[in-house]
């Protein structure tokens, strides 16, 4: 079944893809066999595509910002464009990634175009992984522009940025209020800052907001030793905006090849990526072993009597499965 379905999912069929991510995505363990075995076939067919993240506070305006940047990449570029979204609350609220697609639109109704939720299931680390994957099989579909879309309220945007080459961050002009907000480290993760909604502000706020953000990430210890993130504006619909910002990721992108950053990062987000594996590989080995359940729910007495220490628990337990 791989086979087939990965025939359909590079012949371009929409629909092919879908499945190809939902057996990503699922905890069964045939689907987990036939998944990887598409991963596998989608490394080999090796095809590549810019990974750009979009980040920032809830309401900013990312999904809009994707929609007409989005299009934008597929009329004037002729690119094939996939959107996918790294959303760790979904999980509680049943995927609120997932009404998004109705805030794209126009990019919805584009033929070069494919976009999927959030996937609702897993830890950050999980989440990485299943993003990665579904990125190669997009990529052996032949879309060569990923726009992934996270909110940037904790920890998501750290993920996002292990599986992007590129994180952009939308901040809202309203300057002073809204940078005391966005909190340190999400600044120092941005490659690149736009200023959104710009149409909705005056100029002179948003020079200023402009102005601001440049001072404050003057003050910040630069990601990529050489580059200072641009910060630039973006205005509903201004084509102009779109165009200056794709220039401004491209530049970046070729400051990271010619430095070697490009590669390092593709490198230690594989690390990443196979460390994951292992972990859950070894988690799933563990916690599903019968004896292993049956050990753990006698620790428990142990455990809640306080006879043992959780470290001396944790410790036998692994030692008993290891010697198995
Ligand atoms: N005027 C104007 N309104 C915008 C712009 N971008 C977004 N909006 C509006 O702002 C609201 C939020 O936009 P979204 O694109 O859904 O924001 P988001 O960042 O994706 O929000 P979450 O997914 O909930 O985190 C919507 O009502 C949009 O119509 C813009 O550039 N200009
Ligand atoms: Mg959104």
């Amino acid at each position: 079944m791989p086979n087939q379905l990965f025939d359909s999912l590079i012949s371009g069929d929409r629909l092919a893809l879908a499945k190809a991510i939902t057996l990503i995505e699922s905890q069964n363990p045939a689907h987990q066999k036939q998944a990887d075995e598409l991963v596998q076939k989608a490394l080999k067919f090796g095809k590549a595509s810019l990974r750009i993240g979009i980040t920032g506070v809830p309401g900013v305006g990312k999904s809009t910002f994707i929609d007409s940047f989005g299009s934008w990449l597929v009329t004037e570029k002729q690119r094939k464009v996939c959107v996918l979204a790294i959303d760790p609350s979904s999980q509680k609220n049943h995927g609120s990634i997932l009404g998004d697609k109705t805030r794209m639109e126009e990019l919805s109704m584009m033929e070069n175009v494919f976009i999927r939720p959030s996937p609702t299931s897993g830890n950050l680390g999980g989440i990485a992984r299943k993003t990665r994957e579904t990125i190669l099989l997009c990529e052996a579909a032949g879309y060569d522009i990923t726009l992934v879309e996270t909110v940037g309220v904790g920890q998501s945007e750290y993920v996002a940025d292990s599986v992007v080459d590129c994180l952009m961050l939308l901040l809202l002009p309203n300057a002073g209020d809204e940078l005391q907000g966005i909190k340190r480290g999400i600044m120092e993760l941005a490659d690149l800052v736009i200023l959104n909604k710009a149409d909705i502000t005056e100029k002179p706020i948003l020079n200023q907001a402009i102005s601001d953000v440049t001072n404050a990430i003057h003050f910040l210890p630069n990601k990529f030793q050489g580059w200072n993130p641009a910060v630039l504006k973006n205005a509903l619909g201004n084509k102009d905006d779109a165009s200056k910002i794709w220039e401004q990721i491209e530049e970046f992108i070729s400051f990271q090849k010619s430095k070697g950053f490009f590669e390092e990062k593709r490198i230690a987000q594989k690390t990443e990526w196979l460390n994951e594996a292992i972990k859950e590989k070894l988690e799933t080995s563990f916690f599903n072993d019968s004896q292993i359940k049956e050990a753990i729910k006698n620790s428990m007495k142990v455990w809640i009597n306080g006879e043992q220490s959780l470290d001396e628990i944790a410790t036998q337990l692994i030692a008993g499965w290891r010697n198995k």
